[in-house]
């Protein structure tokens, strides 16, 4: 922008211009500090992958019995912007928060039968920490590029009654 040459600007003029400069500089904190939570935000979208999890697949809803023994199987369905193939097994985990069982076999199968490769994970449903009055659980894991991801499922609980509900701990 040019400037007006040859005219001082008297005091009363610049006081405006001043009070325009302390609105400005409050509004640049407030962008900036928008700006960066939003950035954390998309970076975290970044870094953590949202898959397709299906636990107990063909099983439709999705029923947990809190008291079950032996497997629990969980599959991770491939799609446009996920290969389950490529997920490193060993870093694969299980449970209510997403972090307890890890499997125990890994099985490598078009599971939904759409065409592409999905992978299937056998977890001890001992170890997955799954208890009356969860409604969910999360399989989480990283691929072997070191991509993080993880998918959730909601399930229905059967046999539960009131003293099952998870007291907290
Ligand atoms: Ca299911
Ligand atoms: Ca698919
Ligand atoms: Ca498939």
């Amino acid at each position: 922008m040019k400037r007006p040459t040859g005219h001082s600007r008297s005091s009363a003029a610049r006081r405006p211009f001043k009070l325009r400069k302390g609105v400005l500089l409050l509004l640049v904190v407030g962008l900036v500090s928008a700006l960066s939570s939003a950035t954390a935000l998309a970076r975290q979208d970044v870094d953590t992958i949202t898959v397709t999890v299906d636990i107990k697949p063909g099983d439709e809803p999705t029923v947990m019995d809190p008291r079950g023994e032996g497997m629990i199987p969980v599959a991770v369905l491939s799609d446009e912007n996920f290969d389950a193939v490529t997920i490193d097994p060993a870093s694969v985990r299980f449970g209510a928060n997403g972090d307890e069982a890890a499997p125990v076999r890994t099985i490598t199968e078009d599971i939904d039968q759409d065409g592409d490769t999905d992978l299937m994970f056998l977890f001890r449903a001992g170890q997955a920490n799954i208890r009356c009055g969860d409604t969910s659980a999360t399989l989480s894991g990283r691929t072997r590029a070191g991509r993080a991801f993880s998918g959730s499922e909601s399930f229905q609980m059967e046999g539960c009654d009131s003293r099952d509900i998870r007291s907290g701990h």
